[in-house]
């Protein structure tokens, strides 16, 4: 549907450059309104899309630093059980945030982890936290067990990462 509209679009540019002369702007305009109407269509939620599921098990709490000891989460590695939730807290050095890497996070749980993020900057990233004590609670409910290494953007090169393992 997109495709097709923008297939029209770049036919119309064809047709107003080859046009010639002074108008060029009536045949354009009319073109730009038919994606348009296409495009309003199918904005409802994808068969596949995947409901948050809230943390029923333990809190656990990661904070992050960043003093004259470096970049780092705290602790770095830890071992939870799908249904819990892991707190991010803001201590020093910000802003910090959490991201999972797409490419790293196991496939049968990505769609979940991502559904379970809320207030999103990217996909799987938490927003960015720049005051101490601000915090960040990602659920890890509906989460299939293995190794979910997770990093701060702002801090990656300073190797500002981690690894949350699912029981
Ligand atoms: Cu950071």
């Amino acid at each position: 549907m997109r495709f097709y509209g923008l297939a029209l679009l770049a036919g119309a540019a064809m047709l107003g450059a080859c046009g010639g002369g002074g108008e060029k702007t009536p045949p354009a305009d009319t073109a730009a309104k038919t994606p348009e109407a296409g495009a309003a269509a199918p904005t409802t939620s994808a068969p596949g899309a995947v409901a948050k599921i809230p943390a029923t098990g333990q809190t656990h709490e990661v904070k992050m630093y960043g003093d004259d000891k470096g970049y780092r989460f705290d602790p770095a590695n830890l071992t939870i059980k799908s249904g819990d939730a892991v707190k991010f807290i803001m201590v020093s050095g910000g802003p910090h945030n959490v991201a999972f890497d797409p490419a790293t996070v196991p496939a049968d749980s990505k769609a979940q982890l991502n559904a379970n993020m809320d207030q999103q900057m990217a996909e799987l990233q938490s927003p960015l936290m720049i005051n101490p004590n601000e915090a960040y609670t990602v659920s890890f409910g509906g989460i299939k067990p293995g190794q979910y290494p997770f990093h701060c953007v702002p801090h990656l090169a300073m190797n500002m990462k981690g690894v949350i393992t699912v029981q």
